[in-house]
């Protein structure tokens, strides 16, 4: 079949919309179309060619919510007609991984998929003949797409495509990183680091497991405002302080007990590590931080019991975790659509990246 994409045909260039081809689903696979999709940070990283994974051309996209459409030999978990988020990270039940219960790290399908390749180790994208790489075995960016069965989450029927899409990534990234990672206990005293689409999700996590003192830290005034709204109690502009980590440690008592980096910066990294309390504060990476960079500290400060952990798609297994999330939204327990800042046509998705860019939107989200 034929379908309307947004093809990443090079780094650093717009994306160009134009009609692919698109193979039907083969064992195990389903074709889904995509409703909705929102644009992350990491998409814009990996357009950037900052992502040593990084494949051109491709269909990027990694934070849908659509509809399946068709089913390929084998299907038994999804059907027709459901309605699904598709999943960076798969969960199939059976990989080492999976059973070892201690990762959401699904490892079923991960070399093909950081290949750009279906599990079989073919494309089913192409254009004008030429094969065209799948994105983080999603690509959204397209009204049509093709997932293994393992990497398509079954939601409720009654959530909107335009919200229920950024549980793909953002929604999940942010309160599962502190429900899930850091497992926050009510009372503790926390410090986020950048509060864009991830970010701010972390904040709404923390004000939903009843953290104390939630204090955001971002280098964009404007930024403070929406903190707040989602349950920021104090904010910190670095620009306007002499010395981040020592402010922050006095304006916690001693060191936050959690501290997140949303940025991907690794001196954010180093500072949010040094931020946390002496013998216990852990701190949760979640930024992706560009190719090459690499993160330093004094070992002195793990060796006095700062931890530091990372955290990818907030430690949630999708199959069973996002649903869940999806009722949390519908059932009023956390917010998505405020953070939705601009809704697009597909046609205009370079304007999102513009967007995020200047700081302007928390999430884009095209409309299919
Ligand atoms: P975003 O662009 O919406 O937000 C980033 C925020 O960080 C902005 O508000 C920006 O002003 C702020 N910032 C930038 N430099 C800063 C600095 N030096 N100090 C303080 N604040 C600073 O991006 P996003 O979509 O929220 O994504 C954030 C990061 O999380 C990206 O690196 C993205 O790739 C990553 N991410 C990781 C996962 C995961 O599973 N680990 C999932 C999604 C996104
Ligand atoms: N490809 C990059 C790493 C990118 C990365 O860390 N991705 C996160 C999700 S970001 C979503 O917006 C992730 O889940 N990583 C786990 C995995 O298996 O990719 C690189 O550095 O090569
Ligand atoms: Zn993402």
């Amino acid at each position: 079949m034929k379908t309307r994409a947004a093809v990443a045909f090079e780094a650093k260039h717009p994306l160009e919309i134009v009609e692919v081809d698109l193979e039907g689903p083969r064992a195990g696979e389903v074709l889904v179309e995509i409703k909705a999709t929102g644009i992350c940070h990491t998409d814009a990283y990996t357009l950037d060619g900052l992502d040593s994974e990084g494949i051109f051309p491709s269909i990027l996209g990694h934070e849908g919510a659509g509809v399946v459409v068709e089913v390929g030999p084998g299907v038994t978990s999804v059907a027709v007609g459901d309605h699904v988020i598709p999943l960076y990270t798969p969960e199939c039940r059976q990989c080492k991984s999976c059973l070892s219960r201690k990762t959401n790290l699904c490892t079923a399908i991960r070399t093909t998929q950081g290949k750009g390749l279906m599990p079989d180790g073919t494309s089913r994208f192409s254009y004008k003949g030429q094969a065209i790489a799948h994105y983080m075995g999603c690509s959204t960016f397209s009204n049509y797409t093709v997932l293994p069965e393992i990497a398509v989450a079954k939601i409720r029927k009654d959530a909107p495509f335009e919200s229920a899409c950024y549980v793909g990534c953002g929604v999940t990234t942010g309160v599962g990183a502190v429900v899930n990672t850091a497992k926050v206990e009510p009372g503790a005293n926390c410090v986020v680091f950048g509060l864009g689409g991830i970010g701010l999700n972390v904040i709404q996590g923390l004000k939903m497991v009843g953290a104390d003192m939630i204090v955001g830290v971002d280098i964009n005034d404007t930024k403070e405002e929406w903190g707040r709204r989602f349950g920021m109690t104090h904010f910190v502009n670095p620009k306007n302080v002499s010395d981040v980590v020592a402010h922050l440690v006095e304006l916690t008592g001693g060191g936050a007990d959690y501290t997140f980096d949303c940025t991907g910066n690794t001196t954010v990294m180093r500072q949010a590590l040094e931020a946390c309390h002496r013998g216990w504060g852990e701190s949760i990476v979640i930024g992706v931080a560009e190719a090459g960079k690499e993160i330093s500290t004094r070992p002195f400060q793990l060796v006095t019991g700062r931890v530091w952990r990372g955290s990818a798609f907030g430690g949630a297994r999708g199959r069973t975790d996002t649903p869940r999330i999806v009722d949390w939204y519908m059932d009023g327990k956390i917010e998505i659509d405020p953070m939705i800042t601009h809704t697009l046509p597909l046609e205009r998705i370079n304007e999102a990246f513009d967007l995020m860019h200047a700081g302007e939107s928390i999430r884009s989200v095209v409309v299919f």
